[in-house]
């Protein structure tokens, strides 16, 4: 392939002067709120990352492109590039009409011409750009639970660039890409593309690669979105800017790419490749199960793990990048040195470590030798990923009223703080509803958002290192989850089911309330006249009937010990 033509490529971006007097005027638009991940489309929109899209997909080139990946023109494009609304605002929007585009601080970042509007076939979308309509993949998942119902397409203009406070001076447009390797005189560039932190193995291969195509290496690492339960991007740069001492600096550089994934596998690789060309790359490594999305609901590979390779390699010409093919390297213990998996000799030892294996390491504060990776990244690891004993963690009572909940829940809080080491905090059901929620009833509408309330304090308490102790009756299951997903994003979560049965609970009665409700003085009453729905899988489930409170409150110590939450 020749060497690029480093010009500069189309922005949609107006001058500055007209940007003002735009942004004024912009003012008076309807306008939307961009999500998070339209925000990372936008940038990419604006500053040429997605050339040759000059703005939100048009119905014509959304269908060429989940059909066959074509737009509507016959250019190649894998991935939809859609702005999708709620029905409510798509309601106030007519094809002909500008649209200003808000992020989610408010500030105008450009304008649409809407061309087009429609309502979407998502199973369609599904099945054409990621194979399948399962929710097990996560931009399914996004597809069908958070993207809106409708559709607008249209050219942008653009104002201004989203603001990041953070790594500035690591974040180039492609303009500036191309810039930067004019100024230097590389012709050639080899772009990593990747979601993960660089170990050794990484550092070997990229280095190779540059190596067997005599090309610079630019290190392009994804900070937009990346797959739900990924190390987060603060910690993944500082280990990134850690591994950068490992490179000759003369002929590698790394720069940070504002891209919201979509984990679409082989299609995913053919975008990442033009994205590449557009920041003037001529070479891009694509390895095993590039941007794949992990086990689809079956707990089968979504993708063939050579998929992406196949079909980067056979639309190579007109992406306009060489693949260089990702060579698995592996520690060789005898030569004490990486190697192409298939270059090893037989009989020779090697030495790996999983995904798995590592975060099952970084939890339990287990050592990470220096062949696997290097200790400044190991470093930056083991600030984020404490061991268990030293993260923060949720433990969540679930049960009748008057089912032992709040004692129990006393009786652990105490324990733990005899304990010491964290701080704890006991969010019971009737203190909450004093303090947080003291506007809300108990319709299924108003549990939930009495729930979801406790489920954001506990979540921050956990991410913060403390302890949250919650003991609300949570009688949905489906919300009892929610919160799971909210807090296991940084922290255990550990549910304990208090099963005492209605019987015992009415035959309690330590407020008096069920014979009111009985009495139908007191309405919607769990487990009279309102639903329960038992944990089917919860962490522990107590028996509370002829048992002490101290013995309960024993069972969840030792639950916790056994997680490792606590230590012994
Ligand atoms: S929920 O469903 O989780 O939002 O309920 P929660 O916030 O835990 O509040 C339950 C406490 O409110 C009192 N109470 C009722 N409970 C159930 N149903 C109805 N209709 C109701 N009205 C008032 C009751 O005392 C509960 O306290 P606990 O601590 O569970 O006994």
């Amino acid at each position: 392939m020749s060497a690029p033509n480093l010009a500069p490529i189309p922005e949609l971006f107006v001058s500055y002067e007209s940007a003002a007097k735009l942004k004024h005027e912009a003012g008076e638009l309807v306008s939307w709120d961009l999500t998070a991940r339209q925000v990372c489309d936008l940038e990419l929109l604006m500053n040429g990352g997605f050339n040759p899209l000059k703005g939100f997909m048009s119905e014509a080139d959304y269908n060429g492109v989940v059909r066959e990946m074509r737009l509507a023109d016959g250019g190649l494009w894998p991935m939809p590039i859609t702005l999708d609304v709620s029905e409510a605002f798509a309601e106030k929007v007519e094809p002909g009409q500008d649209i200003a585009l808000r992020d989610g601080e408010g500030v105008i970042l450009g304008i649409m011409s809407v061309t087009d509007k429609w309502v979407p076939n998502k199973s369609v979308e599904a099945e054409g750009v990621f194979g399948a309509d399962d929710i097990a993949h996560p931009a399914v998942n996004y597809l069908h639970h958070r993207a809106g119902a409708v559709y607008l397409g249209g050219p942008i203009t653009g104002i201004q660039q989203p603001v990041h406070y953070d790594f500035r001076s690591r974040r180039d447009t492609p303009n500036e890409l191309r810039a930067y390797f004019r100024k230097l005189g590389w012709r050639k560039i080899v772009a990593f593309q990747t979601r993960n932190p660089l170990h050794r193995a990484h550092q070997e291969l990229t280095f190779r690669a540059a190596r067997e195509a005599e090309a610079n290496l630019l290190i392009h690492p994804v900070v937009g979105m990346t797959k739900p339960g990924d190390i987060d991007h603060f910690t993944r740069v500082r280990c990134y800017e850690a591994v950068l001492d490992q490179y000759p600096s003369s002929t590698t550089t790394l720069s940070l790419l504002n891209l919201a994934m979509r984990m679409g596998g082989p299609r995913e690789a053919v975008w990442h490749g033009l994205i590449r060309r557009n920041h003037g790359c001529t070479h891009m490594i694509v390895g095993r199960d590039h941007a794949g999305p992990g086990k689809n609901s079956a707990g089968k590979d979504f993708y063939d793990p050579y998929g992406a390779q196949k079909l980067f390699g056979e639309n190579e010409a007109e992406i306009g990048v060489e693949m260089v093919d990702f060579k698995q390297m592996v520690y060789v213990q005898e030569k004490a040195q990486y190697e192409p998996r298939d270059e090893v000799e037989e009989g020779q030892t090697i030495l790996d470590i999983s995904g798995t294996e590592l975060r099952r390491r970084l939890r339990e504060g287990l050592d990470i030798p220096d062949w696997f990776s290097f200790p400044a990244v190991v470093q930056e690891l083991r600030r984020t990923s404490p061991p268990r004993a030293e993260q923060g963690f949720t433990v969540f009572f679930t049960g009748f009223s008057g089912s032992g909940k709040s004692t129990i829940a006393n009786a652990l809080m105490v324990k733990l703080m005899e304990m010491g080491g964290r701080p704890v905090t006991l969010l019971d059901g009737d203190l909450v509803r004093k303090h947080l929620s003291s506007e809300l009833g108990f319709s299924k509408e108003h549990r939930d958002i009495n729930i979801r309330r406790i489920g954001y304090v506990a979540s921050e308490i956990t991410k913060n290192g403390g302890i949250a102790i919650c003991a609300p009756i949570a009688p949905y299951s489906a919300t009892r989850s929610a919160v799971r997903e909210m807090i296991e994003a940084y922290g255990a979560f550990v549910e304990v089911h208090v099963a005492t049965t209605i019987e015992e609970c009415e035959r309690r009665d330590r407020k008096g309330l069920y014979k009111l409700a009985r009495e139908g003085k007191i309405k919607e009453f769990t487990g009279i006249s309102d639903p329960y729905e038992e944990p089917k899988d919860p962490e522990v489930r107590l028996e509370t009937e002829g048992n002490e409170i101290d013995y309960c409150a024993q069972q969840v110590i030792l639950k916790l010990e056994n997680m490792g939450l606590i230590r012994a």
